[in-house]
């Protein structure tokens, strides 16, 4: 008979979970211990990933278990196309239990909802004593994010970003002050692009063998997916995302926080980090960067403005629509306070239109599996938003095309930020804007077919009959909101032919959108 002690701890560690500094494998012997990868059809096939995506986590898993191997950890790792490969991974950790017999299974809790609702079925499916451990590479626990919702009516992530830079003392001064007076320095951060921008190119990583591997396997199985597959350049292993973090921080932070607005056709990253999809994917720890941009600040290279930019992204944002993901799931995915019905246009997905802007946003995401932050938000997010698109739609599409897409961190950002599909829990009003605002940000507009300062009719800009279609049609519930509610004293000034006017061109414009094939993004 083996002895308890002689039966090792499996420790299944899921594709965003890759970093030996996870809770479950930390302080682990490796002796005792069977680490389980899995790559399996659920995960790659719940939505049409962007074909990018899949080889990036497929890449960077497989990496990662080579890295654990080379290190002396033993580590069981499930491909795609095994034989038996049961196409979950609560399929594959009963095949794994059966190989090696666990005395226990220690598992990090997943960042997505419908994943750990599988994992929380197995201490009663796994004959062995289950143990689900919080992931400690959020600074804020789910619970501590709780505590701090419960306490207030309204949750705003300026508040819960000042409590984050007080835990970690990022930006603070030694009698608990934030760094020159300020918590909040997004004023000084909203320059329009300069005439000749060049920002330097970040690093590009040429696929390995492994990785050219993967490419091949993604081709072959998910090759009608979206997105184009020659051009991937992703950091996949640490050591890349290291590289490119040093060129950021040598580089491009300096202007982050200046540009973190501007918009330049053709020019995907400015001056962007460029990190997420290596944040997310657990090759970088989002506390280790914001000590380095605190560094680069105190070390005079880089002004507070961009350091004060980048560090809120990281430990306000990104920690906040985590902690925001949780408290309102499942609820979240299915809100749609706006009553938005309208399909999704089918040029999301092929980029066929005449709107510059918008066309330039699908072709870097189409080609880079990436858009940054602005043309998510008020290019692509905000036309979802006046088009009244349908939150369903809108989430898959986000889902999908993004490398850096995970359910917690895409679907707060689009129910929630873009849409105000939760009617406002997350952001005190609606992101929206007319083509005033993508033209001041921007250099789309000057070779569009519309021109931003025709307000309606034929050559009009689309955002700008659609803005007011927008406010005209949900003036119910926003105009009582203390941040947008007085632009309705100037729809309220305008004489009723121009009135009728902006909603014609809107309902004009309307008309000519062909909702896209929900097959795009799901599997029918
Ligand atoms: P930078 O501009 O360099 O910012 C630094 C880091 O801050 C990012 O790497 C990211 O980790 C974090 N960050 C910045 N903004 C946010 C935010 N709003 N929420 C969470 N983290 C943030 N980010 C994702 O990681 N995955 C997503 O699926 C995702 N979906 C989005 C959908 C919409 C509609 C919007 C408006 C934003 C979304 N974001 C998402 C946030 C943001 O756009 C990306 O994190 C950013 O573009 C990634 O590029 P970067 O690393 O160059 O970011
Ligand atoms: C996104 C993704 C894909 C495409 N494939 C896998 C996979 O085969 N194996 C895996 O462990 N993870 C994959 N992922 C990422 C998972 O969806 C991710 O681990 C969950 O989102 C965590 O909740
Ligand atoms: Fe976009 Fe309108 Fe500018 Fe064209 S004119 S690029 S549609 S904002």
């Amino acid at each position: 008979m083996t002895r308890d002690t002689d039966r090792p701890v499996l420790v299944p560690v899921l594709g965003d979970q890759l970093t030996r500094d996870l809770a479950s494998i930390r302080g682990r012997t490796k002796d005792d211990t069977v680490i389980l990868m899995m790559e399996v059809w659920d995960e790659a096939t719940y939505v049409r990933h962007h074909k990018q995506k899949i080889a990036l986590i497929f890449s960077a898993m497989r990496h990662f278990a080579a890295e654990l191997r080379d290190a002396g950890w033993q580590v069981d790792y499930v491909r795609l196309t095994d034989e038996d490969n049961s196409g979950s991974f609560t399929g594959e950790l009963a095949r794994a239990v059966e190989r090696h017999d666990p005395r226990a299974i220690h598992v990090v809790e997943a960042g997505e909802w419908r994943v750990q609702q599988g994992i929380e079925e197995w201490p009663d499916k796994f004959d062995c004593e289950v143990e689900i451990l919080s992931d400690d590479r959020f600074i804020a626990s789910i619970a501590e994010f709780r505590e701090w919702a419960e306490d207030r009516g309204t949750l705003r992530m300026e508040f819960f970003y000042r409590e984050m830079r007080r835990k970690t003392g990022l930006l603070m001064t030694d009698d608990g002050k934030p760094e020159g007076g300020e918590w909040n320095l997004d004023k000084q951060n909203r320059e329009s692009p300069e005439d000749e921008m060049d920002p330097p190119e970040r690093p590009r990583f040429e696929p390995d063998d492994m990785t050219r591997e993967v490419i091949g396997l993604v081709q072959d199985r998910f090759g009608d997916h979206f997105g184009n597959l020659d051009t991937f350049s992703w950091p996949v292993t640490r050591e890349e995302a290291e590289e490119a973090a040093d060129a950021f921080f040598a580089e491009r932070i300096e202007k982050f926080g200046p540009y973190q607005d501007a918009m330049v056709h053709g020019e995907d990253d400015l001056y962007h980090s460029m990190l997420s999809t290596s944040i997310n994917l657990g090759l970088l720890d989002p506390l280790e960067l914001c000590q380095r941009a605190e560094k680069s600040y105190r070390d005079g290279k880089a002004p507070l403005n961009s350091v004060e930019g980048f560090i809120r992204q990281l430990i306000g944002w990104r920690e906040y629509v985590r902690g925001f993901y949780w408290q309102f799931m499942p609820g979240l995915q299915s809100d749609n306070k706006l009553n938005a019905q309208r399909g999704l246009p089918e040029f999301f997905w092929t980029g066929e239109t005449d709107m510059r802007c918008i066309a330039d946003c699908i072709r870097s995401t189409h080609d880079n599996a990436h858009a940054h932050h602005s043309q998510r938000l008020m290019v692509l997010g905000n036309f979802a938003l006046l088009a009244g698109c349908n939150p369903r739609d809108v989430q898959d599409w986000y889902l999908v095309v993004y490398a850096d897409a995970y359910e917690w961190v895409e679907l707060p950002n689009v129910a929630a930020m873009i849409l105000y599909a939760d009617g406002g829990k997350l952001a005190s009003k609606p992101y929206a804007a007319s083509g005033n605002y993508i033209n001041k940000m921007s250099d789309y507009c000057k070779e569009c077919r519309y021109s931003p300062a025709k307000k309606t009719g034929e050559g009009a800009c689309p955002f700008n009959p659609l803005y007011w279609h927008f406010m005209h049609r949900h003036r119910d519930r926003l105009e009582n909101n203390h941040r947008i509610g007085r632009i309705y004293s100037t729809w309220d000034r305008m004489d009723d032919a121009k009135k009728q006017d902006y909603l014609d061109s809107a309902e004009a414009f309307l008309d000519t959108l062909e909702p896209a094939s929900r097959t795009w993004a799901r599997s029918e």
